[in-house]
């Protein structure tokens, strides 16, 4: 059983991944972060790096996050959602499928960390509050040294999935939960 925050704040990232307000977490919510992500990077749709970017989202779709679709619909549910990653944390060796694609995608440049630039566009790409994003980059980034390191990232990431309570750093990950 998933505590009543941690229920409360996959929900919230529902709603940030449930880009088109459908009430449901879809392929279409996948093509759009696409778009955006091309959008930031300058590139016009139909290019080499926006079929790159379509191509890492439809993986994430394909891969994981059609997989909780437990009805078969097509789509995937706030309660499917949260059924599905509480089955996978449950697993104590657990660690996100995700994560790797994410940071390649945010790490605009490719220098191997996140900026807070980078952080800045990743946020509005997720239409979390910008003025946000150097509060929480400050809390995720632990040794303080300005940039977040992919294991800041991957740390703060898997915490916000798998941690009960609030407190922990990794629960900012996708901005404010309240
Ligand atoms: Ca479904
Ligand atoms: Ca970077
Ligand atoms: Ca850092």
């Amino acid at each position: 059983m998933l505590s009543e925050y941690h229920r409360k704040k996959l929900l919230h990232h529902f709603s940030c991944l449930d880009t088109d307000n459908s009430g449901f977490i879809g392929k279409e919510d996948a093509e759009i972060f696409a778009e955006r992500f091309a959008n930031i990077r300058s590139a016009t749709l139909g290019s080499d790096i926006h079929k790159d970017i379509l191509f890492k989202w439809l993986y994430v779709w394909e891969n994981f996050w059609s997989k909780a679709d437990l009805d078969g619909d097509g789509k995937v549910s706030p309660e499917e959602f949260c059924q599905g990653i509480e089955t996978a944390i449950l697993n104590p060796d657990y660690s996100d499928p995700l994560i790797e694609t994410l940071f390649d995608i945010v790490d605009l440049d490719s220098d191997g960390h996140i900026s807070q630039q980078e952080h800045r566009l990743f946020f509005s790409v997720f239409e979390l509050d910008a003025e946000k994003s150097a509060f929480v980059f400050s809390k995720l980034d632990i040794d303080q040294d300005g940039i977040l390191s992919k294991k800041e990232f991957v740390c703060a990431k898997r915490e916000f999935l798998t941690e009960k309570e609030p407190g922990a750093v990794g629960n900012w990950f996708w901005g404010s939960v309240e």
